[in-house]
């Protein structure tokens, strides 16, 4: 009994410690952070229930054993108030706190809620293409493939769409993932607080070329994020809607990184409009905003 005893805290940290090298325990920024807690603590709410359950069952199958004749038994026995007080009274003390935890995040944590000041996140416009990521700096003026960048400490206002089928924004250690769907504005916002380099990923299976769809967050300095800037806004290849946009967004695997300059401007607004006119068709006049499309 006591060597089985000593066995479960080994277990159990066995269990906590591996989760040190998923990316979710090991975040970055205000949102993976609160992300990391909230897993933790339900899964430790969840541990009261489930570790004196693992321990009773090893308890009294050790002690109603056949050979065991000191005992009690009690063949008739059929019911009582206090056990079934304990089975019901405490899954539903723990389900009521799950709840209220879980309705608090859902919105401390809603993606569209602003980080910090307003005004103070940078813009970012995602296109989930077949299958890499396009990036639009709108304030830079520039556009890359595949390669993210974007300064420690500041929050940034990621806009998500989709110029194919549904997909699944997602930087694991900065927090929550958002869905990109064609004809659709999404939006997120995301802060790392720890330079470095973070993979983003497609979170959702979108055929044969999703598990390369990933690309590298560069977390830098300031300045190392304007010298960024300036080095993609050295190439002299245009991104327009009607040029470049259409070879760039046809279907390829293993796309390597690849930076644009000049952007048209309102290209991603366009990118979601050409849906709702029937993809492809010409757009006619009164085409609703992406931002008023996603209400
Ligand atoms: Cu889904």
């Amino acid at each position: 009994m006591k060597s089985l005893k000593a066995l479960i805290p080994l277990v159990v940290s066995a269990l906590v410690l591996s989760g040190c090298n998923a990316a979710l325990m090991d975040p970055s920024g205000p949102v993976g952070k609160e992300q990391k807690s909230l897993i933790l603590s339900s899964f430790w709410i969840m541990q009261i229930v489930v570790i004196p359950v693992i321990i009773m069952t090893l308890v009294f199958a050790w002690r109603y054993r056949r050979n065991n004749r000191k005992a009690t038994y009690s063949p008739n026995w059929a019911h009582s108030n206090r056990i079934e007080a304990v089975v019901w009274a405490v899954p539903a003390v723990i389900i009521l706190f799950l709840g209220i935890i879980t309705w608090q995040t859902s919105h401390s944590l809603d993606p569209h809620k602003p980080l910090g000041n307003k005004g103070e996140a940078m813009e970012i416009q995602a296109i989930s293409l077949d299958w890499k990521w396009m990036f639009i700096y709108p304030e830079q003026g520039i556009a890359t493939v595949n390669e993210l960048y974007f300064p420690v400490d500041r929050p940034v206002h990621f806009n998500v769409t989709s110029e194919t089928v549904m997909n699944s924004f997602f930087i694991p250690r900065l927090g929550s993932q958002i869905y990109a769907m064609a004809g659709m504005d999404n939006d997120l916002f995301l802060e790392a607080d720890k330079q470095g380099v973070y993979i983003g990923k497609s979170a959702h299976y979108s055929g044969k070329g999703f598990s390369q769809m990933s690309f590298k967050t560069h977390v830098t300095s300031q300045e190392e994020f304007d010298n960024w800037v300036n080095k993609v806004r050295q190439t002299d290849r245009e991104l327009a809607y009607t040029g470049s946009y259409q070879d760039v967004a046809k279907p390829s695997v293993n796309t390597p990184v690849e930076y644009f300059h000049p952007v048209e401007s309102g290209l991603y607004e366009r990118v979601i409009t050409s849906f709702q006119s029937g993809h492809g068709q010409p757009e006619n006049g009164q085409q609703p905003t992406g931002a008023e499309a996603a209400e």
